[in-house]
């Protein structure tokens, strides 16, 4: 079997903190009529936690113990307690009891300053997802988020409220088929906690937390349907996309904090199977509106730095998993609504969400019932996209992955003002490619989605892929003089009027193959008709063995967001510099395919 590459995009984070909630806080009222069960951790680790935690008088994020016999609501009969593992030889064990839902302020909620942005950690009040101010319009309700991840604990207290019974699925060896994708390791060592299957719960709490249950906090769509799938656990890319696929009539979303490896500026291609299934999920998902399929930018933005101390940084173009059409690549701000140190620059990116930066991080859900305030990354801005999502779909359940794209790019908030990236976009619009078109605002996400008028699915797609042109031509090496900016090799192509047929482009890929003794040496520019420029390679050093540690652009593709509502009529311009002196090569061939209407 191939074995993918693929990595987490949290960042490391040595000293890990856990917010603990008031027990007292949770112990109000009422009784939930649908979900009768509550988690109870047992067993040896549930000490380890609490010392992790450091939520002493046994609350340590556990749930307060509440009487079974009044919280069976309108479920009638006793649910006899159950244990639930992650499959043998697993240390962690879990024990389903049935008890209340309660209802009350989440006492977290005031510190997920990624909802709403007081100023409450010292950033910018209203750098945030405007999630809060969108649930007066929509929770999330009835649209089912699948999380692929690590391992996902489902039955924490503030996940399994919002639990699909019986959709989730484990594809751990030991465990493989169960409905319970749960973390095995106990995994007490802070430094190494990534490795133990922590990932994928904080990711979850961030989509879809439940709301107004006195515990925790909130996720972005509260009352999201949840289903997971930990098919990173076996490293196999047959797993990734049986995931990516499973139950796509009903899966309406699928959550991925994942992607290919940030940490030597490389390319790394996804397997071909992996293309394939994006492309089948948004053909035929949800009865052919299509999948949606959100993925990190991911946090190569400072994978090293040149003999001067600058940040040499990956492209989020160089990364396999979200360079085609199909994935709403997702990228990062701060809490004052900056680029972070390790956000990836790239044309790919469709909007950006809150995460961390300037040393405040994200709170969420995590292993053992508890909490913790350092989740970060595009593994922590991701899954608010796809919340957002949620909410817009439960607004509008039509929308098509299409319309979803639209949507998000149409009603993002500009962020950073000042920063000279921003250039105008069709529609009155701008775009960065630092930040694509911006921050997700849920709040107008969802009122665009309400009566939203579709531009169709994939059947209506128009694709438009122009004969491949094969230059052949030498790329002038960079001048000894760094004061003399280098001359690009340049090849263009034409598309006449009517040709394409597409009056408003969604999608550009770019496929391009040059040989070139280094190929970190390039910097790659598409320049539309309009004259807008989507910067697809800089010129960078790459970690790794070899003549070319960088991969060769043999045939790679890449994709664009940057063209969204420009006509497909003109000439287009494919751009070369070879920016640093020595290594020297040439454009052999390169396509160009738009989708649109
Ligand atoms: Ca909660
Ligand atoms: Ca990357
Ligand atoms: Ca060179």
């Amino acid at each position: 079997m191939q074995r993918s590459r693929v990595a987490f995009v949290s960042l490391p984070q040595p000293v890990p903190l856990t917010v603990c909630p008031p027990v007292s806080a949770s112990l109000s009222v009422s009784v939930s009529p649908r979900r009768p069960l509550r988690a109870l951790l047992r067993g040896t680790v549930l000490a380890g936690a609490l010392a992790m935690a450091g939520c002493g008088g046994g609350g340590g994020g556990t749930p307060p113990a509440v009487d079974p016999g009044t919280g069976s609501g309108g479920g009638g009969g006793t649910v006899e307690p159950k244990t639930v593992s992650a499959g043998p030889g697993c240390d962690l064990v879990y024990t389903l009891t049935q008890s209340a839902v309660l209802t009350g302020t989440d006492p977290l909620l005031a510190l997920q300053w990624h909802l709403r942005n007081s100023g409450q950690t010292g950033g910018t009040a209203g750098e945030d997802l405007r999630a809060v101010d969108a649930w007066g319009s929509s929770r999330g309700t009835g649209v089912r988020v699948a999380v692929i991840d690590d391992a996902i604990e489902v039955v924490h207290a503030d996940l399994l409220p919002n639990l699909v019974d019986g959709a989730s699925r484990s594809y751990r060896s030991g465990n493989r088929g169960s409905v319970w994708p749960l973390p095995c390791s106990s995994g007490t060592d802070p430094v190494t906690l990534e490795a133990k299957e922590v990932h994928g719960t904080a990711v979850a709490g961030i989509v879809l937390g439940r709301d107004d249950n006195a515990l925790g906090g909130a996720g972005v769509a509260p009352r999201a349907s949840l289903v997971a799938f930990d098919a990173l656990i076996s490293r196999q890319d047959a797993d990734i996309v049986d995931a990516l696929l499973r139950d796509s009539a009903l899966n309406a979303i699928y959550q991925n904090s994942w992607g290919a490896p940030d940490s030597d500026g490389a390319l790394h291609a996804a397997a071909p199977a992996f293309a394939a299934a994006i492309r089948t999920g948004i053909e035929t998902g949800r009865g052919g509106l299509g999948s949606i399929y959100v993925f990190p930018g991911g946090n190569g933005g400072c994978f090293a730095a040149d003999l001067s101390g600058n940040c040499v940084s990956d492209n989020a173009n160089f990364d396999g998993f979200v360079n085609r059409l199909g994935t709403i690549a997702v990228c990062a701000v701060d809490h004052a609504g900056r680029r972070p140190w390790y956000g990836e620059p790239g044309a790919n990116l469709l909007v950006c969400a809150p995460s961390s930066g300037d040393a405040k991080n994200v709170v969420t859900t995590t292993i053992r019932g508890g909490y913790r305030q350092d989740f970060s990354g595009t593994s922590a801005s991701t899954p608010q996209v796809s919340g957002v999502v949620a909410l817009m779909l439960a607004a509008n359940p039509s929308l098509t992955w299409r319309d979803v794209r639209l949507i998000l790019a149409k009603t993002a908030r500009r962020n950073d003002p000042a920063n000279p990236d921003w250039e105008p976009a069709a529609g009155g619009r701008v775009f960065s490619h630092q930040y694509g078109f911006g921050v997700a605002d849920a709040r107008a996400a969802v009122a665009a989605a309400t009566g939203w008028s579709s531009v169709g699915g994939s059947a209506q797609l128009k694709t438009c892929t122009l004969p491949e042109r094969a230059p052949g031509i030498a790329i002038p090496d960079a001048p000894t003089d760094p004061a003399i900016p280098p001359t690009p090799a340049t090849d263009s192509l034409n598309i006449a009027a009517n040709e394409c047929g597409i009056t408003q482009i969604e999608y550009v890929e770019v496929r391009v193959t040059t040989t070139h003794t280094y190929s970190g040496d390039l910097r790659i520019r598409l320049i539309s008709p309009q004259g807008a420029v989507s910067r697809l390679a800089e010129s960078r050093i790459c970690k790794g063995d070899g003549s070319d540690p960088c991969g060769a652009f043999d045939g790679w593709t890449f994709g664009s967001s940057r063209h969204l509502d420009e006509p497909a009529t003109g000439t287009w311009t494919l751009q070369l510099a070879d920016t640093v002196e020595l290594d020297t090569g040439r454009l052999e061939k390169w396509s160009l395919t738009l989708y649109g209407r």
